[in-house]
């Protein structure tokens, strides 16, 4: 099983956009050697996609190519996956998942600076209320595995880090002894 051979374990990073995941995938590739895996960068530059939607501005991922381009990535190890959707990977290859959460006021202003259109900021808004990642997570993955992180302030990506670096380290020592 792929599982059993990966010697790296695989982090996903998840969230509504712009609660911070890409700061803290890039922080954390640099921290722990691991590769930041871009789903976004994937589907765009493996055409991982039906077309663009311009109302929600955003590429319609088409699932199946996506996996088929990312699976040996991931049974191969060492991963931190950095992606809006959690339900899409195999649960087998994922040993982590970190769901980045931010207050709404700020995340609006992160949203306003990115100037997204007003149904995709609303949209993503609601989201990030609804807590739909959080509760997608908690779906797709046994509980022990899905983490909650606030990341409202530069400092809570520094404490974040950290913890999931400590995480990596545990897993590696766990998989050597
Ligand atoms: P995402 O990848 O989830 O869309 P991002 O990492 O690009 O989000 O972050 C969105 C913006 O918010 C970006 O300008 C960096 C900033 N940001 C993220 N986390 C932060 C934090 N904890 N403190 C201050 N700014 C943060």
């Amino acid at each position: 099983m792929a599982s059993i051979t990966r010697t790296l374990p695989n982090v996903l990073i998840s969230g509504t956009p712009g609660t911070g995941k890409t700061t803290h995938c890039t922080a954390l590739a640099l921290s722990t050697g691991l590769h930041h895996l871009d789903i976004n960068r994937v589907v765009k530059e493996q055409e991982c996609h039906e077309g663009w939607d311009s109302e929600l501005e955003t590429w319609i991922v088409d699932e199946d190519k996506l996996l088929d381009a990312i699976q040996p990535d991931l049974e191969k190890g060492g991963q931190i996956v950095d992606y809006h959707g959690c339900d899409l990977f195999p649960p087998s290859l994922i040993d982590l998942v970190v769901v980045i959460r931010c207050e709404t006021a700020t995340l609006y202003d992160r949203l306003q600076a990115r100037k997204y259109g007003q149904k995709k900021l609303d949209e993503n808004m609601d989201a990030e209320i609804m807590q739909v990642l959080l509760e997608e997570a908690r779906e797709s993955y046994d509980e022990e595995i899905v983490v909650e992180l606030q990341s409202n302030e530069a400092d809570d990506v520094d404490t974040n880090v950290e913890r999931i670096e400590n995480w990596v380290a545990a897993w590696k020592r766990n998989r050597t002894e």
